[in-house]
């Protein structure tokens, strides 16, 4: 009898849900109230998320574009040709485009991403802009691990894994996927990873709550979506984004804070949040070049290339597993 969805990789919308309502259930009870970041990834979300991409205040997108439009033949040639692409979190795919411009004989691009519509879409359009590579979108969660398609198993494949979004799991949990990275890219292929690097809190401070307020319209907008899929009653107004940096762990930690002493439902479950309760929503980790590496080579990965910018805000670097 054949399985059912979910043992084949694509679990149905309602298990989706199921899982999100538990996650969000279990976070909310916890004594540090938490959401995972990967729920910010729904249509408006990850809308939000593009538009945080162009802010000046937020360096690292357009940091690391740059560092790989200065370096595309050397990357390129890192890469190697006849590879096979498999990006972690691809949501537009923006920065995958100087790769896919620069490589030779490029047989496929596999964006991976948690966010369905917003991934069938990008690859719709990359299937038209680039009629000679395969483009073959996952929808999964990357740290819960995925299958590539039978026909790459036997090619060289590079991951890449752009956005500094390493930077949001903590280092142990870091050198996990990693390590799975490295088994999945194995000998014949690498790691394209981008990295950002620790620096002035008051400038990566201005990069996580921007002067606009994208930043908090993306942190609140989870309000908004557990409000809308959960059946739950948030008064968002009553809430608001704020970012921090904690210098003994070298990362920005985003919350979202309750203004009021007030109660929640979600669903049949009430939650209480006392005035100035707080919701860890994300970690944005900062490295220097040595630290990542130091961390990459516990997964296994050595370390071949490094690329950063002139004010070295951000580092692109490949490794080999
Ligand atoms: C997508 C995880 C790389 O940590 O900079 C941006 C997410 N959060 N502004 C980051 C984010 C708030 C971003 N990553």
């Amino acid at each position: 009898s054949p399985l059912p969805q979910s043992k084949l990789g694509t679990a149905t919308a309602d298990e989706n849900e199921a899982e999100f309502r538990q996650d969000v259930l279990t976070g909310l009870s916890k004594k540090q109230k938490q959401l995972h970041c990967k729920y910010f990834y729904d249509e408006r979300g990850s809308q939000l998320f593009d538009q945080i991409c162009q802010l000046d205040s937020y360096y690292p997108t357009r940091t690391e574009s740059q560092i790989m439009v200065d370096n595309a033949d050397a990357i390129g040639q890192r890469i190697g040709s006849g590879a096979v692409l498999v990006e972690y979190g691809s949501g537009s795919s923006t920065k995958t485009r100087h790769l896919l411009d620069h490589l030779e004989n490029q047989i496929a691009y596999i964006p991976v991403d948690i966010s369905e519509d917003h991934l069938l879409s990008t690859a719709e359009t990359l299937r038209s802009d680039y009629p000679h590579i395969d483009i073959h979108p996952i929808v999964a969660d990357f740290t819960q691990g995925f299958e590539l398609p039978e026909a790459y198993r036997s090619s060289p494949i590079t991951v890449y894994f752009p956005g500094s979004t390493i930077g949001n799991l903590e280092p142990s949990a870091a050198v996990q996927l990693l390590g799975m990275i490295s088994r999945q890219c194995d000998s014949h292929g690498g790691l394209l990873i981008g990295v950002d690097l620790d620096k002035d809190p008051q400038v990566l401070l201005d990069a996580y709550d921007d002067e606009l307020g994208v930043t908090a319209a993306f942190n609140l907008n989870l309000l908004h979506r557990i409000n809308r899929q959960l059946d739950a009653d948030f008064q968002v107004d009553h809430f608001k984004h704020v970012a921090i940096y904690n210098a003994q762990q070298s990362r920005i930690e985003i919350y979202i804070e309750s203004c009021i002493e007030q109660r929640v439902a979600i669903g049949e479950t009430a939650f209480v949040f006392q005035r100035g309760e707080r919701i860890l929503t994300e970690y944005s980790h900062k490295y220097d070049v040595g630290g990542f590496a130091a961390l990459a080579a516990q997964a296994g990965l050595s370390v071949d290339e490094v690329w950063t910018d002139p004010a070295t805000y951000f580092a692109v670097m490949h490794f080999s597993a």
